[in-house]
């Protein structure tokens, strides 16, 4: 009999249905030994659609955006995954593998000038790019430090020409239950949906992201095209983003469809607010089995304060 002991920072985003948790414990008890087995059973081992813009890397690194926290390695971070379109553990990486990432198009719609659709690599090249090293803080209370590559949230606005009447800009990942099987689990409410303020989507933090480590962004981190929003817990920071709609209302996120109680719309990272099943005040170091004291806005308060400014009364925190 096999006892799973997992540590505080396993604990999942979400345990909300038993069907949840029973799924949850299956694919730990297959784990990260049976991703091998995956490859070796077929499945194309990590190698990213080609697509046109796979060249434009390396991106230029922006000296404005450094941490004093060290790089998490690649091969720590691209088996340590969050991405429940393929199952609830954090080895899925192999399964995202079949995610096809091209070709891919982005639908721009609601209020904005003039909705488009358009592919990716077109997007990708019109853009500014840069590579940025960010902090990443999960709400389960662990953080890594990684270098993005894409381009800021503002020069995407610019492009889209959003209305003066939009409030919210909400995004939605892909929805297709044959390449997801995370989507087949119906009490899900699928596609991932994650919301900000126009405010907030033109802060100079907010990334684009299509690119890791100075290349492409392979399938488990999001592909082609995903979020980072580093003053936010992760689940904020939406992957595989196929849809942007501009909105009036206030949109409900994936998670807070779920569970509203424990996943808020503001999320901003808070060591002093607690999540309802957990302390936010420290974080576990994506492999160094240490934990480091978190920081208020994960460090970023001097670029997003302001933001919130006169929300005191909302639940900014979680
Ligand atoms: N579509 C989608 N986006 C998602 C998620 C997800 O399950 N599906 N998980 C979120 C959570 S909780 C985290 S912590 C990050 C994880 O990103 P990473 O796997 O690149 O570390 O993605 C976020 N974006
Ligand atoms: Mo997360």
């Amino acid at each position: 009999m096999h006892v799973i002991r997992r540590k505080g920072w396993e604990i999942p985003e979400s345990q909300v249905t038993p069907e949840a948790v029973a799924m949850n414990r299956r694919s730990l008890l297959k784990g990260v030994g049976a991703a091998g087995l995956m490859l070796a059973g077929g499945r194309a081992a990590m190698a990213n659609d080609p697509a046109p813009t796979d060249n434009l890397h390396p991106y230029a690194r922006n000296a404005a955006y450094t941490v004093e926290r060290e790089i998490t390695p690649e091969a720590i971070t691209s088996r340590y995954n969050n991405f429940y379109e393929f199952g609830t553990s954090k080895g899925i990486w192999g399964e995202a593998q079949a995610l096809k990432t091209r070709p891919w198009t982005i639908k721009i719609d609601g209020l904005v000038e003039k909705p488009m659709e358009i592919g990716v690599d077109d997007l990708i090249a019109a853009m500014p790019r840069e590579e940025r090293v960010y902090r990443f803080r999960c709400v389960e209370a662990w953080g890594m430090t990684v270098p993005w590559s894409g381009f800021g949230m503002k020069a995407f606005l610019d492009l889209a020409k959003p209305l003066g009447s939009a409030k919210y800009v909400r995004m939605e990942t892909f929805l297709d239950p044959r390449q997801a099987p995370g989507q087949r689990q119906i009490w899900y409410p699928w596609p991932y949906v994650e919301a900000v303020t126009i405010a907030e989507a033109a802060n100079e933090l907010a990334f684009l992201v299509t690119g890791i480590y100075g290349k492409s962004l392979p399938k488990q981190y999001g592909a082609p095209i995903r979020l980072a929003l580093p003053w936010k817990y992760g689940f904020k920071s939406i992957k595989s983003i196929r849809k942007i709609t501009f909105t009036e209302e206030r949109p409900k996120s994936f998670w807070e469809q779920l569970q509203a109680a424990e996943y808020g719309f503001w999320a901003n990272v808070n060591p002093e607010v607690a999540h309802p099943r957990w302390s936010q005040a420290t974080e576990e170091v994506l492999g160094q089995n240490r934990r480091i004291p978190t920081l208020l806005f994960n460090g970023y308060g001097d670029y997003v304060a302001d933001l919130y400014k006169g929300l005191e009364k909302e639940r900014l925190w979680a």
